[in-house]
């Protein structure tokens, strides 16, 4: 089995005092970055996305210019490419060979699988080529994109796992819910600590 680990938008703008800050969002940074640290071995290769949306732009009506966003299907301007608010989260460490994946340029796009990769190829082609057959998912939010990107993954034939302590997610209720929809999908729903090594 090969195995990878899906980093879901652990971006400024979706932690505190981001445009779209979710709570825990900061300390979910450092706690991947420790995760990482200490699991280093278990991974063969490391993916990891960003929300990289147009300037000037409702990105296919992803922003809501005029009139309130109702943080379902449209939201305050997030993620802006090469603005602050698109970096990673400074407590995110990332190793030199981690494949970065930028998504919806233009357009909404909530899984990494919309996604493209520096060398312009897609998620699904990179974990066929690389063997992947086993994926385990974490960032935010849990509601929204890494639902997205594990429901896909999933779809995709990988055996995935959701790492409940390692997620964090825009509202409670519908991230309680979508953790038991990717359970019912298939998913391993489980916390970090639980894992073996
Ligand atoms: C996300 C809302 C809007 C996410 C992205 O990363 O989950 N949520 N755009």
């Amino acid at each position: 089995m090969t195995k990878a680990l899906f980093i879901i938008d652990v971006q400024n703008d979706f932690t505190e005092g981001g445009a779209l800050g979710v709570e825990g969002g900061a300390a979910l940074a450092s706690n991947v970055t420790k995760y990482l640290n200490a699991n280093k071995s278990a991974y063969a290769h490391v993916f990891a996305s960003r929300d990289w949306h147009d300037a000037n732009s409702d990105n296919g009506g992803h922003f809501a210019l005029e009139g309130e966003p109702n943080y379902v299907t449209t939201w305050p301007v997030h993620c802006v490419a090469g603005t602050p608010g698109a970096e990673y989260h400074p407590a995110l460490k990332l190793d030199a060979d981690t494949i970065h994946i930028k998504k919806g340029q233009g357009v909404p796009a909530y899984s990494i699988f919309e996604g493209t990769a520096e060398d312009g190829s897609s998620v699904a082609d990179k974990l066929q080529e690389l063997g992947i057959d086993e994926v385990d998912v974490v960032g935010i939010a849990t509601d929204y994109c890494v639902r997205a990107s594990a429901m896909d993954a999933i779809d995709h034939g990988q055996e995935v796992r959701v790492l409940t302590d390692l997620v964090a997610g825009v509202a409670k209720e519908s991230s309680e819910h979508a953790l038991e929809e990717l359970g019912h999908a298939g998913a391993a729903i489980v916390e970090s600590k639980s894992l073996d090594k």
